[in-house]
């Protein structure tokens, strides 16, 4: 084949592309792993569509009290070959406690490689929403929530810091293109909650884990009165239908993974939750988490129907209620397709194996420059790419007169003022692998 021809191919599937709609998506996830193994799912999810190229993972939040949670996600990323991509953890809780030890969690910390050495390395959950959302494009970031709202409650509630004069409202007003979240409960518009929203007392009877969380109720009230950005809810209802014989019943998956590889990650944490915590040999799970992702990624496409731009309230008590009078950009879905198509998509994407390591360095960033302040200065710089289908860059390593300091998240980074130090910022993608440096003397 000659180049024209390659060229022109290529032309007609990045128009073919643009016209279906399906742009690189930028996202931060926010999960919760431990309790239930569908995060793991999502997880796989989320890179195997990073692998396709429909999304860049920016940063992956942990939202549980254990600390082996942000472990397992470092040791996901390690798996599929994307060691740097940024782990963050909730550091406001009283303190962190070990996984109880029949939690993959604790199993995936144990028992497979990872980055993050211990969980107190990881970054602040809030400030690597802020450093990220500081540096990004208008409306470009696609925040994904399928775990508690801690760390995007504490995003809204932050203020003016080292990332940014603004405070946490406007970041996300002006940076975020969509919130989706795991939560809530909408059938025919209107339910009680029964997830990470808080549960409700409505429910008590029903299980134990859905009587009312205040905490976690009086966040989520929280983020949904004051949200800026569009916020799109994926009930209970969508990816686990059993309550009630709920919207036409669960998107099972899981099943199939019994046909990859029995070290693959994403088989043994399923086998590891239902052999220890269910005590079963079936391996085959709701969908909840997975169904949020997949729309906030893909769209409704014929898998969905959006209820969008409408307002949605939860009362003290759980009661989840969609108005469609009032326009604050909020909805929910539901499903259209039946849910074992759904599951089938959703599974076929959980079970990619770890694409090729990206060997290859990004390109270097360009226009260093700084700024004194009183006491510090501030590098900055203009972001840079890795031309790698599936990897991207993840953050930029800044040098010290030749020493490692820190891995910055965004295009800038503030450092107490050291005279004639020489700096260095070098790309880095989602292997970790550096690109040249750009080097700066502060005088
Ligand atoms: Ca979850
Ligand atoms: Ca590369």
């Amino acid at each position: 084949m000659n180049s024209n021809s390659t060229n022109y191919i290529y032309l007609f599937i990045l128009s073919f592309t643009f016209q279906l709609g399906i742009a690189q998506q930028k996202v931060i996830l926010d999960t919760d792993p431990g309790y239930d193994p569908d995060d793991v799912g999502c997880m796989a999810m989320l890179h195997s569509m990073a692998t396709q190229g429909e999304c860049e993972i920016l940063g992956i939040i942990n939202s549980t009290e254990f600390k082996e949670s942000s472990q397992s996600i470092s040791a996901i990323n390690y798996f599929y070959n994307r060691k740097a991509i940024p782990v963050g953890d909730y550091s406001g809780y009283e303190k962190k406690i070990n996984a109880p030890k029949d939690m993959y969690a604790y199993h995936l910390a144990e028992n497979y490689p990872k980055e993050l050495k211990n969980w107190k390395h990881a970054v602040d959950g809030v400030s690597l929403y802020r450093e990220i959302l500081a540096s990004a494009k208008d409306t470009s970031i696609t925040i994904v929530i399928i775990g508690t709202m801690h760390n995007f409650y504490g995003l809204l509630k932050s203020s003016s810091d080292d990332f940014s004069n603004k405070s946490g409202i406007q970041l996300v007003k002006e940076k975020v293109k969509l919130v989706a979240t795991m939560g809530g409960n909408f059938i025919d518009g209107t339910g009680y909650d029964r997830t990470n929203w808080g549960g409700a007392d409505a429910l008590c009877e029903y299980t134990n884990w859905s009587c009312i969380n205040e905490e976690r109720n009086a966040m989520c009230r929280y983020v949904i009165d004051h949200c800026p950005a569009p916020f799109m809810a994926s009930g209970w209802e969508v990816g686990c239908g059993d309550y009630h014989n709920a919207n036409y019943g669960n998107v099972m998956t899981g099943a199939g993974l019994r046909n990859l590889e029995d070290s693959h990650i994403v088989r043994s944490s399923y086998e590891y939750h239902f052999k220890y915590r269910e005590g079963s040999d079936e391996i085959s799970r709701h969908s909840n988490d997975q169904c949020a992702l997949h729309f906030a990624i893909r769209g409704e496409q014929d898998n969905y129907t959006a209820y969008r731009n409408g307002d949605i309230t939860l009362t003290k008590s759980g009661l989840c209620k969609w108005d469609s009078k009032i326009n604050r950009q909020q909805g929910y879905i539901q499903k259209k397709k039946d849910k074992d198509l759904i599951a089938a998509e959703i599974e076929g994407l959980m079970m990619d194996t770890a694409p090729i390591a990206d060997v290859s360095p990004p390109y270097p960033p360009k226009n260093l420059s700084y700024t004194p302040l009183k006491n510090k200065v501030v590098l900055k710089w203009n972001p840079s790419t890795d031309p790698t289908k599936g990897s991207w860059v993840v953050g930029y390593n800044i040098y010290r007169n030749g020493s490692y300091v820190n891995m910055a998240l965004g295009t800038k980074y503030t450092t107490k003022i050291n005279p004639k130090a020489s700096y260095e910022v070098r790309a880095v993608n989602t292997n970790g692998i550096e690109s040249e440096p750009l080097t700066i003397i502060v005088k």
